[in-house]
């Protein structure tokens, strides 16, 4: 039985047999001092504040039993799967591959690189790990999605324009209904988000809706 949530720009249909989570990239690398995303000037305290919304999200899709997939954006350390591009990008003082606070910037098992404690993956969940920002770029989730039957994606995480929208996006070009939990997301920038959340839902939802936990919780029950 679909369950209708309340949602940007009119009801989600969450279906309970065919729905997953996935959580971008809740990384110390982008949510702690010392990281990628702070080695670019950001301000991570934004980033933190989402933290406890995250973990609930995740609470409540383990109560229920529903699937869920955890990404993290990351290269091998010979930086193979880094494109020149991407790490030649910008004017930062430690770019992707060199020796931060936490270790390497964005090297797959550097301590940098882990999904905080907060939000850590336990057995049986997916982890990803992704060299670009959308999550089915050189990846194999959606095999592994295809053989959970899941059609159904609700996304959280960061940054809600970089990673989170671009797999959104990405999701929503694969024919998944796609929502995404408005205050289990952050960016470094607060119009950005607020633009994110507009340009997803306008046009009838032309990628996907948009709801608050509460709203998703008081659906579920
Ligand atoms: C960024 C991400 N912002 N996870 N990555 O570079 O959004």
């Amino acid at each position: 039985m679909m369950i209708a949530v309340k949602a940007s720009p009119y009801a989600f249909k969450l279906d309970p047999n065919k729905v997953a989570l996935a959580v971008i990239d809740m990384q110390r690398d982008f949510v702690e001092p010392g990281g990628f995303g702070d080695s670019l000037g950001n301000d991570v305290s934004r980033l933190q504040a989402i933290v406890p919304t995250v973990q609930a999200l995740i609470g409540l899709f383990r109560q229920q039993g529903w699937p869920i997939v955890h990404t993290r954006e990351s290269h091998l350390p010979d930086l193979s799967d880094c494109p020149p591009a991407k790490r030649n990008r910008g004017d930062a003082a430690l770019r992707i591959g060199d020796a931060g606070p936490m270790g390497r910037l964005l090297v797959r098992g550097e301590p940098g690189n882990a999904i905080i404690d907060e939000c850590a993956p336990i057995e049986g969940e997916i982890v990803i790990d992704k060299p670009g920002k959308g999550m089915f770029c050189a990846t194999d989730v959606q095999s592994q999605l295809d053989a959970l039957g899941v059609t159904q994606l609700v996304f959280a995480g960061v940054t809600t324009e970089v990673c989170v929208q671009t797999s959104m996006r990405e999701a929503n070009d694969r024919g998944y209904e796609c929502l995404l939990v408005e205050d289990a997301t952050e960016s470094y920038f607060a119009d950005f988000k607020a633009a994110t959340l507009a340009m997803l839902t306008a046009q009838g939802g032309i990628v996907g809706w948009t709801a608050p936990l509460a709203d998703l919780k008081e659906a579920v029950g």
